[in-house]
């Protein structure tokens, strides 16, 4: 699995969008210069029509004719069953997101107020993902959630106090926003209307996090490589655990186990590429989710 992204140079993934303005849509496209190439235009407009029904009506457990288009039955006791879980992971993880930025801009003053906007964005998005829950009649499994997320947690606030700042962001605004970033690709063709519709706006976000964590780590990176390494060796295999523990319940929202991981992987590389490791370097650092 691991050699999909070790190998080569870091190449746009399937509707790869650096900007993060490009939302893929049911079926990914994937750009050839100028063209862009779908290959199941016809489920692009299945998309627009579902979107369409979501508008007319707020409600997308309304939008029950999905199942017949090959989307999950929004309304079974199974889906809702697992959204409890996944659901409560995501306000969770938005919600610690945002706490853990006001936490880093206690290690970097200067850029307290750039980081308390970053967080903001994120209480933004626990709303809307509380939304989500609430229009399918779903309760967040709270308690769940923060088990799911402690180890990180730990880890996070272990390194806040010892004022490792290079730790938290690689927590934070690398591991934890790939991870973000790879889970709502995966989600959205394959939401109900009205999530869908809150996850796009969410993914544009995520990507200005992961950049902001790229951007300090690269201006940073002659002090910060050795911290790097080691951050990354105790944590990767933390989120790889995470991949596996959510991967059931994700299967049954119809986003499968090897995608996700694969997205990430795309994620974490083209991240570390950024902020100036060679594909060498990576692929070491990347070991450490196999043998962590
Ligand atoms: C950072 O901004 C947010 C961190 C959130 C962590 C997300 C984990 C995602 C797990 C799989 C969720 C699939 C998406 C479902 C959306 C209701
Ligand atoms: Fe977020
Ligand atoms: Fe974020």
């Amino acid at each position: 699995m691991a050699g999909a992204w070790i190998a080569g140079p870091p190449t746009p993934r399937l509707g790869d969008d650096p900007a993060g303005t490009e939302i893929r849509p049911l079926a990914s496209p994937f750009s050839l210069g100028m063209v862009t190439v779908n290959p199941t235009p016809f489920l692009d407009l299945v998309a627009m029509a579902t979107l369409e029904t979501a508008v007319a009506s707020p409600s997308g457990a309304e939008a029950v004719g999905s199942h017949s288009l090959g989307l999950p039955d929004f309304s079974s006791a199974s889906y809702k069953d697992a959204y409890s879980r996944i659901n409560a992971i995501v306000i969770e993880g938005e919600q610690e997101a945002h706490d853990n930025y006001i936490s880093i801009g206690t290690l970097i003053p200067e850029q307290a107020e750039e980081l308390s906007r970053l967080a903001r964005m994120e209480l933004k998005h626990m709303r809307g993902f509380t939304a989500c829950a609430n229009n399918l009649g779903v309760t967040a499994d709270m308690p769940f959630a923060k088990e799911f997320f402690s180890p990180l947690h730990q880890n996070f606030q272990t390194a806040l106090a010892e004022g490792k700042v290079v730790t938290c962001l690689l927590i934070q605004a690398i591991l934890i926003e790939a991870f973000a970033i790879s889970a709502y690709h995966i989600y959205i063709p394959v939401a109900d209307p009205f999530a869908r519709k809150i996850t796009e706006g969410v993914v544009k976000d995520e990507y200005t996090h992961l950049n902001y964590g790229q951007e300090w780590l690269k201006a940073n990176l002659a002090t910060a490589r050795e911290e790097l390494e080691q951050a990354n060796r105790q944590n990767l295999p933390l989120v790889r655990k995470m991949l596996q523990q959510v991967a059931a319940d994700a299967s049954v929202l119809q986003m499968e186990q090897e995608d996700l991981m694969a997205d990430f992987l795309s994620s974490y590389q083209e991240a570390l590429v950024e902020v100036g490791f060679t594909n060498r370097e990576i692929a070491k650092m990347a070991a450490a989710a196999l043998v962590g």
